[in-house]
């Protein structure tokens, strides 16, 4: 049994993909990260960044005691590497994956943060940020197509690369794109999203929360924090 500590947000759905596309079993434990459930301290003692997702795996590979694991990248590598699923373990394989996968982690998904923050949240619409993450937000979705013509999947076959990435493109209007201006991407976005399992695993967020993650209250929680937000 694996606990995943998780909310409704896009690095939380890549966690509840790869647990329905592998059917682990797993309890969900809701941070509700608009109400500032990310400081209580336990969730801290698993996750010391305040962010989700995070898990607890109860009955790692080596039968050992349990094992917490947070940030998303390395919970999908850890998943991927307990089941044997999702990662092929041919070593020049396993590379296509793991450079896409560092990819999302460290390109995709923070910009496209940084876009939805300056684009929709920020108090004032500062032209430079916003355009500057719009046009890299582009240039991002621009090397995914290119990626993706002449492979069905990111790493040639379906894998965690898929599963970070996915959630990411989900808001693409709220980031200014156009999956039209990326035939390739959009034809790999439409693959994703009639998987059975990626609909259970965004069905599973409507039982959790169907409210937006970021409200005027909310705000005062999530941006603008310090060190003092993890006690220092
Ligand atoms: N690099 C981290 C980023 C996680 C992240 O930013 N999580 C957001 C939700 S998508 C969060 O927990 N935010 C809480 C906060 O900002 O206090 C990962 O991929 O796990």
């Amino acid at each position: 049994m694996i606990d995943l500590y998780y909310w409704t947000t896009p690095n939380g759905h890549k966690i509840t993909i790869f647990l329905e596309e592998a059917a682990l079993a797993y309890k969900i434990v809701p941070v509700n990260i608009s109400q500032g459930d990310q400081f209580k301290p336990e969730f801290l003692a698993i996750s010391p960044n305040n962010r989700i997702p995070a898990i607890i795996d109860h009955e790692p590979k080596d039968g050992g005691k349990p094992i917490a694991v947070f940030e998303s990248g390395a919970i999908l590598l850890y998943l991927a590497e307990k089941t044997g699923k999702f990662m092929n373990s041919d070593s020049r394989r396993k590379v296509e994956a793991t450079q896409w996968l560092f990819w999302q982690m460290g390109g995709l998904g923070p910009m496209a943060g940084q876009n939805h923050h300056f684009s929709q949240y920020a108090p004032t619409k500062i032209s430079y940020a916003i355009d500057r993450y719009v046009k890299e937000t582009n240039r991002l979705y621009g090397v995914l197509d290119k990626r993706l013509a002449d492979r069905r999947f990111i790493a040639g076959e379906y894998s965690i690369a898929d599963m970070a990435t996915y959630p990411w493109i989900v808001p693409y209007e709220r980031q200014g794109q156009k999956l039209q201006d990326f035939p390739h991407l959009k034809r790999w976005f439409e693959s994703i999203k009639a998987r059975a399992a990626v609909a259970r695993a965004y069905d599973k967020a409507k039982e959790i929360n169907t409210q937006p993650t970021v409200t005027e209250e909310s705000k005062r929680i999530l941006f603008g924090q310090t060190a003092a937000a993890v006690g220092r």
